[in-house]
C-alpha cells in the first residue's frame, strides 16, 4: 500500500495513528456520516486545496461533508474561487450541532484559534482528526496527523485518499495541485522536496492543467492591486542592523485602491525579494483594527519561532502574527526580536 519510495515526511506521523484516522474516516464515509472540513481563517492554497479535497473525495464514498472556513463572512481569495468544491462551502453560523457531527477534521490549522468559530466544535468534544504540517502545532485534537517534513497539508491529504483508495479524479487533484504549488512557492522554497516534486508529477498525470492554474494563482493582478504594491513598495524601509526590509499599508489605501486584503498577500512575495535583507515584514490592516503581519527569511532567520514569541505562528521562513497599535511599535517588536539573537535552527531546511 505504501509508495515507493515512502516520503521521508511519513516518519513523522505515527503509524499507528494514521490506520486509526483511515478507520475511522472509512467508516464513518460508509455509514454515511457526517464530516465536517475545516480550513483554517484567512485561508490559503493549502487550507483550502486540503479541505476541498477531502470534500469531493469523501463525499465521493458517501459522507454527507461540510467544507467549512471558520469566519463569516466567507472570503475566499479570487485566484482559489474556482476550485473544485468552493461553492459547497458553508459559513459557521450554518454549520450542524455538534449532536450531529461524526467527525470534524482540522486542515492546515497549527491551534484551534485558527480555526476561528469551527473550534466551538472541540470544544463541544466532536472527534477531532488534525491534518497539519506546521512544526508549532499546539496539542490539540483526537488523532494528530501533524507532518513538519512535509511540504504541505496537501502531501498528508493526500497518503489519507490512498489509503482509502480513493482514485484521484482532476477535480481532486487540481485542490492538491494548489494546494502544493502554493506552499512550496511554486517549487523554490526549502520546504520542497523530492517528494513534493513527485507528488506534483503524479498530479499531474492525472491531467491536472497546471500551466492554467499557475497563472490564476500569479499570473494575474487587477489595476488596484498593483497600484497597492506601488504604495507599498514606495515606503520601504531597511534596518541593517537586523538585516530587516520592511513595509505597511494603510486601511485608507485599500479602500482608494479598491483592492481587497488578500491583494496584500502579494505585496511580501515581492518585499522578500531584496537583495540586501534576511528578514522581509509587511504589517496589512485587518478588517477588526489589528496588523496582521507577514514574516519572511531567506533561511538564516528562524521567524516562525519569531511569529510564536509575538503570539502568532507560522514555519522557518514564512510566519505571521497579529498585532495591535502604532505600526511603529509592531516593527520594534519584530527589531527586538531580531536583535536579541539570530534564531538557530532554519538553516537545516527542516
Ligand atoms: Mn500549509
Amino acid at each position: 500500500m505504501s509508495r515507493h519510495p515512502a516520503p521521508g515526511w511519513l516518519h513523522d506521523l505515527d503509524p499507528a495513528v494514521l490506520d486509526e484516522a483511515v478507520r475511522r474516516l472509512a467508516a464513518c464515509a460508509h455509514a454515511g456520516g457526517r464530516v465536517v472540513l475545516a480550513a483554517h481563517v484567512g485561508p490559503d492554497g493549502d487550507a483550502l486545496g486540503a479541505a476541498l479535497a477531502l470534500h469531493v473525495a469523501l463525499s465521493g464514498l458517501g459522507a454527507r461533508t461540510v467544507p467549512t472556513v471558520g469566519e463569516e463572512p466567507l472570503k475566499v481569495p479570487a485566484s482559489l474561487a474556482d476550485l473544485p468544491g468552493v461553492r459547497d462551502l458553508v459559513t459557521p453560523s450554518s454549520l450542524p450541532a455538534a449532536a450531529d457531527v461524526d467527525l470534524l477534521v482540522t486542515l492546515d490549522a497549527a491551534s484551534p484559534q485558527r480555526l476561528g468559530s469551527v473550534s466551538k466544535l472541540l470544544d463541544e468534544g466532536v472527534t477531532t482528526i488534525v491534518v497539519d504540517h506546521h512544526a508549532s502545532s499546539t496539542a490539540f485534537g483526537d488523532l494528530r496527523l501533524v507532518a513538519p517534513n512535509a511540504a504541505a497539508t496537501v502531501l498528508i491529504v493526500d497518503e489519507l485518499l490512498h489509503r482509502l483508495e480513493v482514485l484521484l479524479t482532476v477535480e481532486i487533484a487540481t485542490c492538491l495541485y494548489v494546494g502544493l504549488v502554493t506552499d512550496t512557492g511554486r517549487f523554490g522554497h526549502a520546504s520542497t522536496d523530492r517528494a513534493a516534486m513527485e507528488f506534483g508529477g503524479r498530479l499531474l498525470d492525472v491531467g491536472v492543467e497546471h500551466a492554467e492554474l499557475t497563472r490564476r494563482l500569479y499570473g494575474t493582478s487587477s489595476l488596484g492591486e498593483l497600484r497597492l504594491l506601488g504604495r507599498a513598495l514606495d515606503r520601504l524601509a531597511f534596518v541593517p542592523e537586523v538585516s530587516l526590509v520592511h513595509t505597511h499599508l494603510t486601511a485608507d489605501e485599500l479602500t482608494v485602491t479598491g483592492a481587497s486584503l488578500e491583494a496584500t498577500e502579494a505585496v511580501i512575495d515581492v518585499v522578500r525579494t531584496s537583495d540586501v535583507a534576511e528578514v522581509a515584514l509587511v504589517c496589512k490592516p485587518a478588517p477588526d483594527g489589528t496588523w496582521r503581519v507577514s514574516l519572511r527569511s531567506h533561511g538564516r532567520v528562524d521567524v516562525g519561532a519569531i511569529a510564536e514569541r509575538l503570539g502568532g505562528g507560522g514555519h522557518a521562513f514564512a510566519a505571521g502574527f497579529t498585532a495591535n497599535g502604532a505600526v511603529e511599535d509592531v516593527v520594534a517588536s519584530v527589531v527586538d526580536a531580531l536583535r536579541s539573537g539570530w534564531a538557530p535552527g532554519a538553516e537545516t531546511d527542516a
